[in-house]
């Protein structure tokens, strides 16, 4: 008889309802900044001599992060790292995916095993003959038993913490309604009564409270910002800026007015984490390549004048182009 007719207490093949163990199960997962389709993306990714080139991953399908790398080229210490950098992958995608994670202990004592018809003897084994290392599968039974042991815990996602990638500094393509932080920023226009974009979407969230407060503020100039509550949003506090439109006289400093206007808002506060939307880069017609730039570098000098206050920024970037900029300019940053 051979091995996969043997009848097995263990799960074997990670396809139909164990797809989820595969690394090729498409769920999104953030790894150091860069939100990647896959884990195989994610993975595939770490490979790369020059770190830059990871990007190239972000928004590929899982088949198609395997083909490119194998032609990127490689840090040389890969076959050493490799492992721990897929536990830390497939931790991240279990705890940023919590019903996956339940669905990671709902199997049990069972043997995982990633059987395959392809020769993977390092991660997987031979579904024929049963050999192979398995160390994706020996990864998700420690990690399994982790969560059994540690209850599953709350996201390491970089909304929950305080520590960036580039200094307190994160990216995040989601809708900045689903912002876990303290406070969101709004792009609003000068009467603060709503409008489109962004703008629009934080009034849906936030429930018509919120129209009713900003209708007690007096609108707003261009470049100064103002604080209301959160209502129906997780974010307990909205601050409302206005940007400026493009172009006009003093955008640049308008816009860099923007966030300094919003970060001290916030601090006064007592708040300690806020997401930025791409002010000005939508229905303002702000170059977006320049907004980026000045987002980011107004950003980090306020952090640095203000080292003395925590304070986490996430830069909600639902936009491709957007969220390619604002990553870029962090990196090219990364060392002033
Ligand atoms: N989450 C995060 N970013 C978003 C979202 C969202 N839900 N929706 C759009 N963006 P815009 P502006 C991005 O036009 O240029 C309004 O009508 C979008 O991709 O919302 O400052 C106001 O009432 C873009 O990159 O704001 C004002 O009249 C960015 O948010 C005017 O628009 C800004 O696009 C303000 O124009």
């Amino acid at each position: 008889m051979r091995y996969y007719e043997t009848p097995r207490e263990e799960i074997d093949y990670f396809r139909e309802e164990y797809e989820f163990l595969s690394n090729f199960y498409p769920t999104k997962v953030v790894f150091d900044g860069i939100t990647y389709f896959n884990s195989e993306a994610a993975y595939q990714a770490q490979k790369c001599l020059h770190p830059e080139e990871r990007m190239r991953f972000a928004r590929l399908s899982s088949d198609e992060a395997k083909r490119l790398g194998q032609k990127i080229e490689r840090r040389t210490d890969w076959d050493e790292v490799k492992c721990s950098i897929m536990e830390k992958i497939v931790y991240e995608k279990f705890i940023q995916n919590p019903t996956l994670a339940q669905d990671l202990l709902d199997t049990g004592n069972k043997t995982l095993k990633e059987g395959n018809y392809w020769k993977d003897l390092y991660w997987g084994v031979d579904l024929k003959t049963g050999e192979g290392e398995n160390h994706l599968g020996k990864i998700l039974m420690r990690l399994r038993d982790y969560f059994r042991s540690n209850g599953i815990p709350n996201a390491s996602f970089p909304c929950n913490s305080l520590k960036g990638p580039f200094g307190g500094i994160w990216i995040d393509d989601r809708d900045i309604t689903l912002s876990e932080c303290e406070c969101i920023v709004n792009a609003a226009n000068e009467t603060l009564l709503g409008g489109g974009g962004v703008d629009g979407a934080i009034h849906r969230a936030a429930g018509s409270e919120l129209r009713a407060e900003c209708a007690t503020l007096g609108g707003c100039n261009v470049g100064e910002a103002k604080l209301t509550s959160g209502y129906k949003l997780k974010a307990k506090y909205i601050i409302h800026t206005v940007g400026p439109k493009y172009p006009t006289e003093n955008c640049q400093l308008n816009l860099t007015k923007c966030y300094i206007e919003s970060l001290n808002l916030a601090k006064k506060n007592g708040i300690h984490s806020i997401t930025f939307p791409s002010i000005s880069t939508g229905k303002f017609s702000y170059p977006k390549k320049e907004a980026c730039r000045i987002a980011v570098q107004t950003v980090k000098r306020w952090l640095k004048e203000n080292c003395d206050y925590s304070m986490k920024v996430v830069f909600s970037c639902v936009d491709p182009t957007i969220y390619e900029l604002i990553y870029s300019e962090l990196k090219d940053t990364e060392n002033e």
